[in-house]
């Protein structure tokens, strides 16, 4: 029996846009009212799909979420028919427009936290989506993401979605990417990895500049539903001033696979501390916590932002050694670029750097790391997994030809008032529901 780490990216959605609703992420607040283009952006994130389904990874694909949010502009008063509702939030609250149209949902390291059966005391693969709930165009996402969860993981024998955390600031959840697993093979207990910005209860330090998403109690609660060991986790604080230099969440600054852990020297408030607690839980698992800590003089937390290098995808090949998967971004930043030539040089514990190009989703912050969901799996929950999002060469031809059949390869703000979009957006995800086997999955199917 084999248990591989699969990764489920995040196909980008038919309305990808620059609308600025990020605060305190700076590609967002950059690269707001600049223009967009849907299909490249898509094909971007297809390719490193199929490359590395291609180099042997367990690769599956979730769907968009149907946008504008239809739900959610009529939640907030706007009648009529769907044009007439569209029409009138254009007029009078364009940025509530924005928000219900924002094709966030595609960073699905956001989508929920997971916990391998490995770890889990009924031995099912725990899942809770993230409530998102300190931006509304994230926060509108959770419940379509547990529709879309529980009809990919929907064999109960193997898999338990929970609902989201009550969408309050004293439980701001981020999902995965404030969440790392640690393990000697990923079929064995690990240890989960739990990183928050703030507590709502505790005193501790906190950011002053850009908020703190993520609170120690949303950490917290996800970890108690998934009934994992005291001796089995960890709980670290994210240093305040990296969030205020623009980390937003932890997987812009640290990222780990199996025993390591690839960071900034400036992650975590009390860095020490941190490391030896992750040391001494991992070790009564027989693994021993290998830090690569990349320190300031060499890379500062202002060119880690840039350039996304931690947000960059750890992936263990067959054989053990490991890959790094970086944006384009990393080699266009002098120090960073550095850096990671001396990283494969030395042949340690990452032995290769692979290069994508995802421009389209980093304008908007979200790297190679932010547009994917890890999942662990045994045999025979890869095997309960819903068969048509496994990314292979005929998928990937399909759903290649379906962007460039419905996808605008230009989508400025002012064309989120098209009433048109809505129309071309549930087309296009009317017929992929046929293509991955999904059922009726929008409300508008039902
Ligand atoms: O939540 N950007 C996303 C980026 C998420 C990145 N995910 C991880 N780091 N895992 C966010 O800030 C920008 C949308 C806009 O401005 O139009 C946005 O939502």
């Amino acid at each position: 029996m084999q248990t591989l780490e699969a990764n489920f990216d995040g196909l980008v959605g038919p309305t990808h846009n620059y609308a600025g609703l990020s605060f305190g992420n700076v590609a967002s607040q950059n690269n707001e009212r600049s223009v967009a283009n849907p299909k490249a952006a898509a094909r971007q994130g297809l390719l490193k799909m199929k490359r590395l389904a291609d180099l042997g990874f367990a690769q599956g694909v979730l769907p968009p979420q149907e946008r504008p949010s239809m739900r959610l502009l009529r939640e907030l008063g706007f009648g009529g028919k769907d044009a007439e509702a569209i029409a009138k939030a254009a007029k009078e609250a364009p940025e509530l427009l924005a928000a219900a149209s924002s094709a966030s949902a595609m960073w699905t390291a956001n989508a929920a936290t997971v916990s391998p059966s490995a770890d889990t005391p009924d031995h099912r693969v725990h899942f809770t989506p993230a409530n998102l709930c300190s931006k509304l165009h994230r926060a509108i996402e959770h419940e379509a993401t547990h529709r879309t969860l529980g009809a990919i993981f929907a064999d109960p024998a193997h898999f338990a979605v929970h609902d989201a955390l009550p969408g309050t600031p004293a439980l701001g959840d981020e999902g995965a990417a404030n969440h790392t697993r640690f393990c000697s093979q990923y079929g064995e207990r690990g240890v989960e990895f739990f990183v928050y910005g703030r507590s709502e209860y505790r005193r501790g330090p906190e950011p002053k500049r850009f908020p703190a998403r993520q609170t120690f109690e949303a950490s917290r609660a996800v970890a108690q539903r998934h009934g994992l060991a005291e001796n089995a986790m960890v709980f670290a604080q994210q240093s305040p001033d990296v969030i205020d230099a623009g980390v937003f969440h932890n997987d812009v600054i640290a990222v780990g696979n199996r025993s390591t852990l690839f960071c900034h020297e400036r992650a975590f408030v009390d860095r020490k501390s941190v490391y030896d607690e992750l040391h001494a839980k991992l070790a009564k698992h027989g693994a021993l916590l290998d830090v690569i800590e990349v320190p300031d003089a060499q890379v500062s937390v202002a060119d880690a932002v840039t350039s996304y290098l931690f947000n960059s995808q750890l992936l263990s090949r067959a054989d053990g050694s490991q890959i790094l998967v970086v944006p384009g971004e990393c080699r266009e930043n002098p120090r960073v670029a550095a850096y990671l030539d001396e990283l494969a040089a030395k042949r340690g514990p990452i032995d290769e750097v692979l290069v994508f190009d995802l421009r389209e989703s980093m304008k908007n912050g979200g790297g190679p790391a932010c547009l994917r969901l890890r999942v662990v799996l045994s045999d025979a929950e890869r095997a309960a997994v819903l068969p048509g999002v496994w990314i292979n060469d005929a998928l990937f031809t399909r759903l290649d030809a379906w962007v460039e059949k419905h996808y605008r390869d230009r989508l400025a703000p002012q064309d989120l008032t098209d009433p048109m979009l809505l129309v071309e957006s549930r087309t296009a995800l009317d017929e992929l529901t046929q293509i991955l086997g999904l059922g009726s999955l929008y409300d508008f199917q039902r």
